[in-house]
């Protein structure tokens, strides 16, 4: 383990601009809204300066519907490095709601922000002069906060149901997971305007990202949000891919537990936190209800099918992320996570979950979320291991994760097999991980 915590540090400084982190040096030269946040959770341990700043520019490009936006353009990033670029996604020209100080995309991601906000007071707090201005940020940014979780919790949710609906495999975070196959399934490609994909040059090999026919897809709905102007009302009647993600849904949960926490220490109006604990009350009886006796996992539901999505991946452990989960619930799950279905399969490199079963039909070891194995996965669990007090697994989940980047350094994803490391190499979110893990080893979270 000697020396990871300083090659982890190393990843984020060169990855670093100004006041934000790439995801990784070149594949992706933007700013991304979830990759952000795990960055800044990482980044507190080491520079909680720069971690505040992190999130600051991010949550500076805020829609006025509340939404944080999945992409934020970097406008010195070279020309042909990434599509959809901000021409084709045009959130300037289109969305009135859109921020005028960058432009973005028009699509989310998970909210883990709320969480890396509360890690970074965690951080501070114990350091006289870092708590003032980490308190600052706390009291500035908790208004973002609020209408970001409001707005997952409303336009995202028009029924109430407590559960996230997301327009494009993109907003899940798991872009080519066999969850979309179905929902992508249904949709018919119409006259599509020409476009160069950028990605595949930044890879060894093409196979490992989605398809040229997943793109066509990808951008298919990226038209259908353009043709309403990103008018959420109207994507609701129209738009033809519309899932509740179970994997966002609890995200947010947890994140709202965060953001209840910082309401308090900012005194923030008794309203707003009574609307935090109905949210996360809702959601948790909401992801109840997803279970499948079958598999023992927790399912989405596909909006324009009326149907829950049956196929079994990591996002299936949702209940366990949204936490507090009835004793027999949190056994049944556990025991599938240990199973030769997921971390207790015999032919695993490592012991940790693939992102998608292999005993799924859907299930490919090298490509995209198809299979692979996701270091910020293994965080997610291991962190929600922790808070349901399962201390024992927790510790052997973050040895094996940290092991494994110990050996094959801080990749995008992972042969689950043969632990090959593939994708980006030097990825943030992976060192920033890290960080935290290290973190927990050292005390400095305890
Ligand atoms: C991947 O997503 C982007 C599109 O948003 C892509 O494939 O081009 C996903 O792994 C996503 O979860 C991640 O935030 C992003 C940047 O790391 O890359």
């Amino acid at each position: 383990m000697a020396g990871i915590n300083p090659r982890a540090a190393g990843v984020l400084r060169r990855n670093s601009l100004e006041s934000w982190t790439k995801p990784a040096p070149s594949l992706y030269p933007h700013q991304w809204s979830w990759d952000s946040g795990f960055i800044a959770l990482g980044l507190a341990h080491v520079d909680n300066r720069r971690a505040t700043r992190e999130l600051e520019t991010l949550l500076g490009n805020q829609w006025r519907t509340g939404k944080v936006p999945h992409i934020v353009f970097n406008p010195d990033a070279p020309s042909k490095s990434y599509f959809p670029d901000a021409g084709r996604w045009d959130t300037a020209g289109l969305a009135r709601h859109a921020p005028s100080s960058r432009d973005t995309s028009g699509l989310c991601q998970p909210p883990i922000h709320a969480i890396a906000v509360l890690r970074i007071w965690e951080t501070a707090r114990a350091r006289e002069e870092r708590r003032d201005r980490a308190l600052r940020f706390l009291t500035e940014n908790y208004p973002r906060l609020f209408s970001w979780h409001r707005y997952l919790s409303t336009a995202r949710d028009p029924e109430e149901s407590g559960l996230v609906t997301i327009y494009h495999p993109w907003e899940s975070g798991t872009d080519n997971s066999p969850r979309w196959d179905a929902p992508l399934g249904r949709i018919e490609v119409g006259d599509l305007p020409p476009y160069e994909r950028y990605d595949l040059q930044h890879v060894d090999d093409p196979s490992h990202r989605p398809s040229n026919a997943e793109y066509d897809r990808f951008l298919w709905l990226l038209e259908s949000l353009k043709r309403v102007r990103y008018e959420e009302p109207e994507i609701y009647e129209a738009h033809p891919f519309l899932v509740k993600d179970v994997l966002s849904s609890a995200i947010l949960v947890a994140a709202n537990e965060a953001l209840l926490r910082i309401a308090e220490v900012v005194g923030a109006p008794a309203g707003e936190r009574d609307l935090l604990s109905a949210w996360i009350e809702r959601g948790r009886a909401a992801l109840g209800r997803c279970h499948d006796p079958e598999t023992g996992l927790c399912f989405d539901y596909d909006v324009r099918a009326g149907e829950p999505v049956r196929v079994r991946t990591v996002a299936g452990f949702a209940p366990l992320i949204s936490g507090e989960l009835d004793p027999r619930r949190r056994a049944e799950l556990l025991e599938v996570l240990d199973s030769p279905a997921f971390s207790g399969n015999p032919e695993l490199r490592w012991p940790l979950p693939p992102s998608v079963s292999p005993e799924e039909p859907g299930f490919h070891p090298r490509s995209y979320w198809r299979g692979p194995t996701w270091p910020v996965v293994h965080w997610l669990l291991w962190w929600s291991l922790l808070r349901a007090g399962e201390e024992g697994r927790a510790r052997r989940l973050r040895q094996t994760a940290l092991d494994q980047l110990s050996q094959g350094g801080f990749a995008e994803y992972f042969e689950p097999f043969t632990g090959e490391p593939l994708g980006a190499s030097d990825q943030s979110w992976t060192a920033a991980v890290a960080l935290d893990m290290l973190a927990a080893e050292t005390g400095e979270l305890s």
